[in-house]
């Protein structure tokens, strides 16, 4: 262990996301990784989602200059290491992002790291995003992005290309990094054939890396992308490089799937505060 921390700011960072009633995914699920993995966690609030572990029922979306405004507040004080999306609801909501993102140095040229999730649907199949959004993603999102992180329907809805073998996940990779970011993470979740576990493939235009972990057999994955994600923004925040986050992200998420827990009637969540369980399970001294 290294010297203790108390009373030095940790690293900064923000998630521009959508919340879960449910307490499952999106931001409740960003700020428990991030707060498992040593950051302190800023929000922007895209969208309030009314939902449960069957499925949401409504969506309502915050106003563009008030997601952009919450951006701009925390950037210009508490300063940011790094920063994600996930839910984002709409292109003019996408469009008032990238302006307030160009505005404080997060993505493109500027020195904050951007972590892009392209979250279109629930795991239920709920729609998270207007359809036009996704050229909004293509056109204005990708080309900003240190490393995008697309699950298999993602991938289809992005790009028109069904993945069921490891193959067409390869040219995944190399189709979507043609669309701008620095690094694509294929995840390999959805691609239940796979008897080698779940594999997701790294690519940074030059260099493939295959990222092997378990498959559990287990419906309770709801907030697994949320919550990698998140750890891979942490670990940038850190300043660690992409392989290097993206590899620390994997081995946490293992462990956040490993512990997921079932929670009503339908989809339980991950569990991305695995790490501190002792808390609670050993006896208060
Ligand atoms: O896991 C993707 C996701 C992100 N954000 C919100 C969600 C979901 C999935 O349901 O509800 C708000």
């Amino acid at each position: 262990m290294g010297e203790p921390t108390v009373g030095v700011t940790p690293p900064r960072v923000i998630t521009i996301a959508g919340t879960d009633s449910g307490g499952g995914a999106g931001i409740p699920a960003d700020l428990r990784a991030f707060a498992a993995c040593g950051v302190h966690g800023c929000v922007a609030v895209t969208a309030v989602t009314v939902q449960n572990s069957v499925g949401v029922t409504g969506v309502h979306a915050i106003p563009p200059e008030v997601v952009a405004a919450q951006i701009e507040t925390v950037a210009t004080d508490i300063g940011l290491d790094a920063a994600k999306t996930g839910m984002l609801a709409s292109r003019p909501i996408i469009e008032a992002i990238v302006g307030a993102c160009d505005r404080v140095g997060i993505g493109g040229s500027g020195p904050i790291p951007f972590v892009i999730d392209p979250v279109a649907a629930s795991m239920h199949g709920d729609q998270l995003l207007a359809d036009e959004a996704l050229e909004a993603y293509r056109r204005l999102l990708f080309p900003r992005a240190t490393v995008i992180t697309p699950n298999l329907d993602e991938v289809r809805l992005l790009i028109d290309i069904d993945v069921h073998d490891r193959t067409a996940q390869y040219e995944a990779a190399k189709v979507l990094h043609g669309l701008g970011p620095q690094y694509v993470l294929v995840k390999g979740g959805h691609l239940s054939e796979d008897t080698d576990g779940c594999v997701d493939l790294l690519y940074d235009g030059h260099t493939f890396t295959e990222l092997p972990g378990p498959r559990f057999d287990t419906g309770n994955t709801h907030g697994g992308g949320d919550s990698m994600a998140a750890a891979i923004t942490s670990g940038l925040a850190r300043g660690l490089a992409v392989p290097d986050a993206v590899a620390l992200a994997k081995r946490y998420i293992v462990e956040a799937v490993r512990n997921s827990y079932p929670l009503g009637a339908g989809h339980g969540p991950v569990s991305p505060l695995w790490a501190i369980r002792h808390w609670w399970e050993e006896p208060t001294p």
